[in-house]
Order: structure tokens, then C-alpha cells, then sequence
């Protein structure tokens, strides 16, 4: 028998400490985080309407925030995971990636790499702990109708891919406008949305509303006979009226009808800035008071008012503030408030508006 000598017994702590660091998940880093790491996808689950809310998987009332991507194939650079770690430091809980169908680049006419990028994209988001809400965004080609193979292809392609994902959210048409009626985009969605629910059976899908995502009145008037599904309000600074959003809201969520502000937009180079900022702030107060979530337009650098980084900025992520546009202090200033959804609830059932 080989005569075992014990180790002294500060060599045996300093021994256990180092195992124990080898084996444990880095518990301190995590912590710093804060309880707030609880809103991310793993702390939510699976997601569902009920009523006019969202709720997570065990039945409670929550709120997306985040930021929506460029034009996928126009600024891929950001869709990678570094960058959307940060949104998710910064307080994002969602990422919304924007696949025009029509324009340059687009899925009509590079389908492969559209894809290719989604995929990355969605990857990226779901390792950050966030949603994804993948976005077929119509807006040249005016009526999600025209296109409506190629979205359910694409659709089909996504939710075939990711059936069993609890990550994703489904906006069947950014922005309808022109002529298109909503006849049109209830015809759409009644094709499309049983393609995604085929695969993603009960996930949660969001549809376009006239007007460039500004009219709630005929879906109070008609609803869609879907479960799980909320109709989007597009919300811009510069040219939109925060009375006038704000009653077609709140009409809506007293009808029943769910409502996920899937664009609002912060231009600063405007001649009335100060009350353009002024009713954004009560815009978005209200979003908050009423519990909805909401996605900011858009991440890049591009040289234009909405845009999160500043055209100056090369970076790709952690962005300092200096990096950022005026817009994207907004946005990050918002996500840091975070107010609790339960309160949103509350004031809800009291009948506050
Ligand atoms: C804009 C982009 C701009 C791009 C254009 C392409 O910011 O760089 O050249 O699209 O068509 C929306 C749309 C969204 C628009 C955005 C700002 O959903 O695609 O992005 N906007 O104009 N609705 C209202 C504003």
C-alpha cells in the first residue's frame, strides 16, 4: 500500500476553491446583471395572448422592448452576436429583424442570403436570452397580397425550421399602405397564419393594420379568428399624432383587441422637435402604462435621424455614448427605465388610460 501524505490544509482549501471554480457557473458575474436577467427569453418561456396582453409561460403579463434591425441584408454587420449581446445589456429583451421582400436585396431577389442572415440573426438573438420577432417587411410593394407566395414560402421555411422554438414571434406584414384594404391583409393572414401555425402551432403572431400600421378601426370592427395574435401600431415622432394614437389604442385594447407597437421612430432633425419629443414621451409613456411592447427603428449607422448609432461610430458593439445618435440615447435611456409589467397590469384593471 503507497503511504498517501495529506496535503497541508491550506493546500487542500486552495485545491477545492480552484475545482469548485472549474465546475460552478461564473455565479458572480451573473448576479451582476441583477434580477432583471428574469425578463429575457429564458426567464419568460413560452409566450401567449391572453386578453389583450402578452404573457409569459406561467400566465403573467410581460413587455417586449427592444430595437428592430435596418434592412437585414443593408446592415448585416449588426445582426451578430457581440451586438446584440449589448442591446440586451442595454435592457432589450426583443430583437426585430426587418427582410424587406421587394427592395434591393431583398427576399425577391436574394432569397438564399436573406435567409442565411435571418438564420444568424435569430441565432444570435435566442443565444442573447432574447426574442425575435421576424418581420416580413412590406412597405414598396405597398399590399402584402402581391407577394403572398413568397411570404408564405418564407414563412413556412422559418417556422418548419423552428417549430420548436419558444423564441419567436411572426409579423406577417410591415406597414401595408396604398390602396391595400383591410380585406387585403385579412385575405393575407388567413393564408399565411395557418402556414406558420401548421409548425409553430400556438406562437404569437403579429399583423399589420392599414395605413402604414396607424388604423385599428376595422380590426375592432372584424377580428382576425385567430388566437394568439396582436395587430401592430406604427408610431413616428416626426409625423404622427400622439392624441390620435392614443385613443385609436386604447379603443382597441377596450374592445379586446391586443396591440404590439412593433415601430416607433425619434427624428431630431425636425423644426417642431421639442413638442415632437414631448408627445413621444407620452407615447411611449402610455405604452408603458398600458402594459405594451414596443420596438425601436432601427440599428445601424446610417446617416439619418432614426438610426441607433451614430454615422460616425464604426463599432459593432458596445457602443459607448458617444457612439450613440440622440435617438439611440433615447432608446437606451427607455430600456434602462424598465418599468415593472405587473404595475402596467395593475393600472390596466383599474381602468387607467
Ligand atoms: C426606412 C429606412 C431608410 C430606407 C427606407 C427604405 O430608415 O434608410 O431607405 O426605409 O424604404 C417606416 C418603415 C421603415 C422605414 C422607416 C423610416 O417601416 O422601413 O425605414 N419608416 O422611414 N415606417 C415609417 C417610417
Amino acid at each position: 500500500m503507497r503511504n498517501k501524505r495529506r496535503r497541508p490544509l491550506y493546500k487542500r482549501t486552495v485545491l477545492l476553491l480552484a475545482a469548485l471554480l472549474l465546475v460552478l457557473p461564473p455565479v458572480a458575474c451573473m448576479a451582476a446583471e441583477g434580477p432583471e436577467e428574469k425578463d429575457g427569453l429564458s426567464g419568460y418561456g413560452k409566450l401567449s395572448v391572453q386578453g389583450t396582453r402578452l404573457c409569459a409561460e406561467d400566465g403573467s403579463p410581460i413587455v417586449l422592448r427592444g430595437i428592430s434591425s435596418h434592412g437585414l441584408a443593408w446592415f448585416p454587420e449588426y445582426i451578430s452576436y457581440p451586438s446584440l449581446k449589448t442591446l440586451r445589456e442595454y435592457g432589450a429583451n426583443v430583437f426585430r429583424v426587418a427582410v424587406y421582400p421587394a427592395q434591393n436585396d431583398g427576399y425577391l431577389e436574394e432569397p438564399e442570403l436573406n435567409r442565411k442572415l435571418l438564420y444568424a440573426a435569430i441565432e444570435n438573438a435566442l443565444a442573447a436570452d432574447m426574442y425575435v420577432i421576424v418581420d416580413w417587411h412590406v412597405l414598396q410593394d405597398k399590399n402584402p397580397l402581391k407577394h403572398k407566395d413568397k411570404a408564405k414560402e418564407f414563412f413556412k421555411d422559418i417556422a418548419e425550421r423552428y417549430r420548436q422554438e419558444p423564441g419567436i414571434l411572426y409579423e406577417i406584414c410591415n406597414e401595408p399602405n396604398g390602396s391595400t384594404s383591410y380585406a387585403d391583409i385579412k385575405q393575407y393572414a388567413k393564408e399565411v397564419i395557418p402556414v406558420i401555425r401548421k409548425y409553430a402551432a400556438d406562437a404569437v403572431v403579429l399583423v399589420g393594420t392599414p395605413k402604414f400600421c396607424t388604423t385599428l378601426e376595422d380590426a375592432i370592427k372584424d377580428p382576425l379568428p385567430f388566437e394568439n395574435i396582436m395587430y401592430t401600431y406604427h408610431y413616428y415622432s416626426d409625423v404622427s399624432d400622439c392624441r390620435y394614437a392614443r385613443s385609436q389604442i386604447t379603443k382597441a385594447l377596450d374592445n379586446g383587441i391586443p396591440v404590439f407597437a412593433s415601430e416607433w421612430g425619434y427624428k431630431v432633425e425636425s423644426k417642431t422637435l421639442n413638442r415632437d419629443t414631448e408627445s413621444l414621451d407620452l407615447f411611449l409613456d402610455f405604452l408603458e402604462e398600458r402594459g405594451i411592447s414596443w420596438v425601436n427603428w432601427a440599428l445601424s449607422n446610417k446617416k439619418e435621424s432614426y438610426s441607433f448609432i451614430s454615422s460616425k461610430s464604426k463599432a459593432l458593439s458596445g457602443w459607448t455614448e458617444e457612439e450613440l445618435t440622440p435617438s439611440g440615447k433615447y432608446v437606451v435611456a427607455r430600456l434602462k427605465e424598465r418599468p415593472d409589467a405587473s404595475a402596467a397590469s395593475k393600472a390596466q384593471e383599474e381602468g387607467y388610460s
